[in-house]
């Protein structure tokens, strides 16, 4: 008995049709009135960057007015976005974090 022939449409290698996800830069941004602990821990917290990096960044905030606590995938940017807002809030701070495609 002949044996089926497997089909002939020739499909493109997968990593050629496939774009990879695209990435988002959290944001922190200044303010005038969030104590810089208050950042400092924030970044450790929520994006575990050690004492020393993280007081780094958030001087960068504090004299250049924003600066990046990490890169994601969208929904995972979101969330850290909205963690971070909702943590500020429950301590009355005003501390804005915000995400754009890197
Ligand atoms: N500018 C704030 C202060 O002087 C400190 C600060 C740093 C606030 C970074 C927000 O994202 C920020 N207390």
């Amino acid at each position: 008995m002949a044996t089926k022939r497997e089909s002939s449409t020739l499909l493109e290698p997968t990593a050629a049709r496939v774009k990879p996800p695209p990435l988002f830069k959290v944001l922190l941004l200044n303010d005038d009135y969030t104590p810089m602990e208050f950042v400092v821990h924030v970044l450790k917290k929520f994006f575990g960057i050690d004492s020393e990096r993280a007081t780094q960044i958030m001087l960068k905030v504090h004299t250049e007015g924003v600066g990046v606590c990490g890169v994601y995938p969208k929904d995972i940017a979101q969330t850290k976005v909205e963690l971070v807002v909702d943590f500020a809030r429950q301590h009355q701070h005003p501390l804005q974090c915000t995400m754009e495609e890197s």
